[in-house]
């Protein structure tokens, strides 16, 4: 028989949510939440794209099989960690405008809200005006965005151009799978060629951009 972590890579692969909770409380007497979430559930968000990527599937079918993953997290979110207290610091998150990738994005959300940070989520698809205007208005310790294509990805030099003409000093932390450690090291410089004053972050997961949050507040 099939263990409950293949089944919910299957479940996730072809598009089924019936039963998701159960297989996911099974693998959870196994595994801790995170590594149900690190060696499960984005394993099998991966093996969706990889298969779209390679012509296998069609985005109807992805489209359906992230929502799957979605209940999953949505689970899965009470059994991780969580951290009460007073909040640690303010953070602006966003999916870049023309992208609606926000599976990551609100996996980032999970991870740094359950660690003690404020998160004013602005959805998917937000232009850098609203993301700055956001920022300015809570005093953001940090702005993040989440980027999904390599057309859209270029929003985010785009903000970096903004907030280094308008003089403003947020930390910017970037992630998603369009984007790599190089462009966030690229994406740190204005086109004046002068470092944006408020710093560029590259994270690779959520669990890293939690750690770059930590390091800047404390
Ligand atoms: Co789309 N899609 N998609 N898609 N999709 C990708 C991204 C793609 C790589 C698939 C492929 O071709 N193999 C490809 C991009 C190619 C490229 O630009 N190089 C692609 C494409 C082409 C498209 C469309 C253009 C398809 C079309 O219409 N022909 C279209 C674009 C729509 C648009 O945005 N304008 C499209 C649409 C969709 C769906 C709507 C069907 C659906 C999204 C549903 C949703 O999000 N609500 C979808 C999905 C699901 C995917 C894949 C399969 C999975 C993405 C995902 O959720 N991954 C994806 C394949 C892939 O990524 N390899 C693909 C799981 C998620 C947890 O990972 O978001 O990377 P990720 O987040 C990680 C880290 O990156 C990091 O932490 C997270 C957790 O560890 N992270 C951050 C992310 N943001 C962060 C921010 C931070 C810190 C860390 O700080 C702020």
């Amino acid at each position: 028989a099939k263990s409950a972590e293949e089944r919910i890579h299957l479940q996730i692969l072809h598009r089924r949510p019936e039963g998701i909770e159960a297989l996911i409380d099974d693998a959870l007497t196994r595994r801790p939440a995170v590594a149900v979430l690190n060696e499960v559930l984005l394993p099998a968000m991966k093996d969706v794209g990889d298969r779209f990527g390679a012509g296998e599937l069609i985005l109807p079918f992805v489209l359906q099989s992230a929502e799957v993953m979605k209940k999953a997290v949505a689970h899965l979110e009470q059994f991780l960690e969580k951290k009460e207290g007073a909040t640690k610091g303010n953070v602006v998150l966003a999916t870049v405008y023309g992208d609606v990738h926000d599976i990551g994005k609100n996996l980032v959300k999970t991870i740094l809200s359950n660690n003690g940070f404020t998160v004013h989520d602005l959805g998917k698809q937000v232009p850098v005006a609203t993301i700055l205007e956001k920022a300015v208005q809570v005093n953001a310790d940090a702005i993040g965005l989440s980027a999904l294509l390599v057309s859209t990805s270029k929003q985010m030099p785009f903000c970096v151009e903004e907030l280094h003409r308008r003089n403003l000093t947020f930390p910017l932390i970037i992630g998603g799978a369009a984007i790599n450690r190089r462009f966030g090291y690229k994406t740190h410089f204005a086109q004046d060629g002068a470092p944006y004053a408020g710093g560029v972050f590259y994270a690779k997961d959520a669990f890293e951009g939690l750690e770059i949050v930590e390091g800047l507040v404390d």
